[in-house]
């Protein structure tokens, strides 16, 4: 029986390994997996973390590790969100607690973390490339297990997972792809593939046909296998008309299902199946996001990814009315400025309300665009909707831009056309760790000609940047992080001049220039500094590209140090490019350090901490401030 609190039950805690459930029958089974739900709610709770897709999924893994036989057998998540109850099979129980923490294990599959996590995620609709990679390696090494990739519907809509689909039936190679279908991404799931498997789900006509048609046929003695064979001709005719499965049929898969994927017997059944097939098989299991948890069966988008909350109410324990997040205040001065000028339009990869677009969404439904996850095709069709004459905003978290690098390039630099990128979750971002991270985005961009890169220090900026933005000829971009910020202090909304810093302090020691986030500790170490008999002087740049370089010159000039502080890679980021332009005003003398991150591969931890980690803390700035002020007194 399951006890109460976060002691593990009976049946879990006796399991240690995958190999443990072999043993267990259908009723323990589904008792396993009550409790490994219980677990998951409990410790989410507590920590927070993505849990409405892991419940969504905790029969689907016990029926997993009941057939195959992990780690041999190679189990990749898509996107890996959804891994907890894997987790907890594959030795990670205790550790669980601790997910997500500094020094715990990651929320996300890793391979340094465990043997049964054969491919790390974080990015979606990575699993069928990684998954068919790893089969075709296992051939040629001619040995002998089973890949298997676990992918949402959600995860099913992006063109890498497609473009795998399509070579996966080429190569006919054996790959078991389980599509996870929840009929939900964060948001609404979009476009034709999950029409198409809506009506998978609703009329399961055609598999039922196949299926009798075959047990009826190989029934009849000695000519039932020939039979079977002027069958299978009969049932390409047949599907065209009944449909299901046609779509990854004619691929090269399988299709096998749907199957209701809270039912371990039924799964367990269809995956025995699945093991005996030959080539590329797809087994369609249908489930249910949040499953076993009221709250989150009733608002799944609210329980996908959420911070520590109160298990009876679903309410959040920490929440913070008189600040405000970035995403939202771009998300409502969009809104405000779209009602000004209607050739504005918004676009999101399945970020609606991650990036603060939901209001738009329902105001402007017609000048809003969810194009699922599919960031480069939502570049493209920006740098298509602005060379047709509208003005697209396109809203992506800085990680998943990553994606985009080329088409930012190609279609939208190149080209010069004036698309403005609302670069969200710029920076670090805590608790998902370093697949989610911001840290690439000044250096992918600002080697890009034409391309405007802004950031904000607080809500009043992004909205004149946003603002600027839309009066640009050319491309733009504006990064921000995480978290909140305080609300617009007035209403009055300036437009910026591009490559126009500002003085925010003035002292003749040190120039300190703090990029975007960076800005208020910065002010804060330049109070402590003032402490400590050190003036300093703090620019906000603004523009991370064009820099200011008149103002930065003539201060760095005065001051003769440099401090310059960035949430980003210390490679290719801001510092980079104040050295770069030294080097190119022939100010090489000027005495420079570059704080910012400076190994983005650290893993998961709040956001606080992982800064404080890269000593981008308030004191870690005064400590730089003063090494910098002593050496160079000592070479003085
Ligand atoms: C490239 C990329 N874009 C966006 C995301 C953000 N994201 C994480 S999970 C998710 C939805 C995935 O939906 P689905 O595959 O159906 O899984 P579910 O959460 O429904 O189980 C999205 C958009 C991501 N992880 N990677």
């Amino acid at each position: 029986m399951t006890k109460s609190g976060d002691q593990l039950s009976k049946l879990l805690s006796d399991i240690e390994h995958p190999q443990s459930l072999k043993k267990l029958n259908s009723q323990e089974l589904n008792q396993l997996a009550q409790e490994i739900r219980e677990l998951i709610i409990n410790v989410v709770a507590k920590k927070g973390g993505h849990l409405a897709s892991s419940l969504g999924v905790v029969e689907l893994t016990v029926a997993l590790h009941s057939i195959f036989q992990a780690p041999k057998d190679k189990i990749v998540w898509d996107v890996g969100h959804q891994c907890y109850a894997h987790k907890i099979l594959t030795g990670r129980k205790d550790l669980f607690q601790e997910m997500r923490s500094l020094g715990g294990i990651s929320g996300f599959p890793r391979r340094e973390e465990s043997p049964y996590d054969p491919f790390g995620t974080g990015h979606s609709s990575t699993s069928l490339s990684a998954a068919l990679g790893i089969a075709l390696a296992r051939d040629l090494r001619q040995e002998d297990y089973k890949v298997i990739a676990v992918i949402g519907d959600g995860a099913l809509t992006g063109g890498m997972a497609l473009e795998a689909l399509n070579y996966a039936g080429e190569i006919d190679t054996d790959l078991i792809a389980i599509l996870n279908d929840n009929k939900l991404s964060i948001d609404q799931n979009v476009g034709g593939l999950p029409s198409h498997l809506a009506r998978l789900r609703s009329d399961p006509k055609y598999y039922r046909l196949k299926e009798e048609l075959e047990f009826f046929l190989e029934r009849i003695p000695a000519i039932g296998k020939t039979m079977l064979r002027s069958a299978e001709r009969l049932k390409d005719s047949v599907k065209y008309l009944l449909v299901p499965g046609v779509l990854f049929e004619e691929l090269g898969f399988t299709y096998l299902g749907p199957v209701d994927g809270h039912n371990i017997y039924n799964l367990q059944d269809l995956m025995r199946q699945a093991q005996k097939i030959k080539g590329p098989v797809l087994l369609h299991a249908v489930t249910q996001k949040g499953k076993g948890y009221s709250l989150a069966e009733k608002e799944p988008c609210y329980f996908h990814g959420i911070g520590p909350f109160h298990k009876d109410t679903g309410k959040l324990l920490v929440s913070d009315s008189s600040s405000i997040s970035y995403s939202e205040i771009f998300g409502s001065s969009l809104l405000k400025m779209a009602e000004d000028d209607e050739s504005i339009v918004a676009i999101t990869a399945a970020m609606a309300s991650g990036t603060g677009l939901e209001p738009f969404s329902q105001k402007y439904s017609q000048r809003f665009y969810d194009v699922g996850i599919a960031e480069q095709n939502a570049v493209t069709m920006g740098a298509g909707m602005a060379a047709g004459g509208r003005k697209p905003v396109i809203a992506i978290y800085s990680t998943f831009l990553q994606r985009a690098y080329d088409q930012i390039l190609h279609d939208v630099c190149l080209q010069k056309l004036p698309v403005v990128f609302a670069i969200d979750r710029a920076g670090v971002v805590g608790e998902d760790g370093e697949t989610h991270n911001g840290l690439f985005d000044y250096a992918y961009l600002r080697h890009m000609p034409e391309i405007v890169v802004m950031a904000p220090t607080n809500g009043q900026e992004i909205t004149a940047m946003l603002k600027t933005a839309l009066t640009l000829q050319g491309p733009s971009a504006i990064r921000y992080p995480k978290g909140k910020t305080s609300p617009l202090s007035s209403t009055k909304i300036e437009t910026l001049l591009p490559g126009k810093g500002v003085l925010v302090k003035e002292g003749n020691d040190l120039l300190i220039l703090a990029a975007g986030s960076m800005l208020p500790r910065a002010l804060e170490a330049w109070e402590a500094l003032k402490r400590e008999n050190i003036y300093c002087s703090v620019i906000n740049p603004r523009f991370i590209k064009p820099l200011d370089k008149e103002l930065i010159c003539k201060w760095a000039q005065t001051c003769k140090k440099v401090l310059t502080v960035e949430e980003h890679v210390l490679a290719g980021g801001f510092g980079s490019a104040v050295l770069e332009l030294f080097e190119e005003e022939n100010m090489t003398q000027i005495k420079v350090k570059r704080m910012g991150i400076k190994n983005p591969f650290t893993g998961q931890g709040s956001r606080e901490q992982i800064l404080k980690l890269n000593g981008l803390s308030t004191e870690g700035i005064v400590q730089e401030a003063i090494k910098l002020c002593q050496a160079t007194a000592n070479i003085n």
